[in-house]
């Protein structure tokens, strides 16, 4: 019984180290107020998209509801939601910021 728990126990920790950790999708969502060049300037800001990466993005959202920023490990993902909507706060935009599971 010993020997079976410290081979599952390193069988769990061989796990831990191959295994990507889970990732999660940010979305911006459309709404009626934010200014166009607001948005292009958070996906620029935060995302680290160039201007016409930007001005895509922003456009998907504004025509279709939402569109993807981008995708990152939980603690990132979630900074990334905070400082954006921090940010839109601070510049009194509605502009809303979600993560999903990928
Ligand atoms: N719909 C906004 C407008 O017409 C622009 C906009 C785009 C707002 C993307 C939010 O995530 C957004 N000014």
């Amino acid at each position: 019984k010993e020997l079976f728990d410290s081979h599952a126990f390193v069988e769990e920790e061989i796990k831990d180290e191959v295994e990507e950790p889970p990732k999660y999708h940010v979305f911006l969502l459309n709404d009626d107020y934010t200014p166009m060049d607001f948005v292009v300037d958070v996906l620029c800001r935060f995302f680290n998209k160039n201007s016409d990466q930007a001005t895509d993005i922003m456009l998907t959202v504004h025509y279709e509801g939402k569109a993807l920023c981008g995708t990152y490990t939980a603690d990132i993902a979630e900074t990334k939601v905070d400082h954006v909507i921090r940010y839109a706060l601070e510049n009194e935009h509605p502009l809303k910021c979600v993560l999903e599971k990928a």
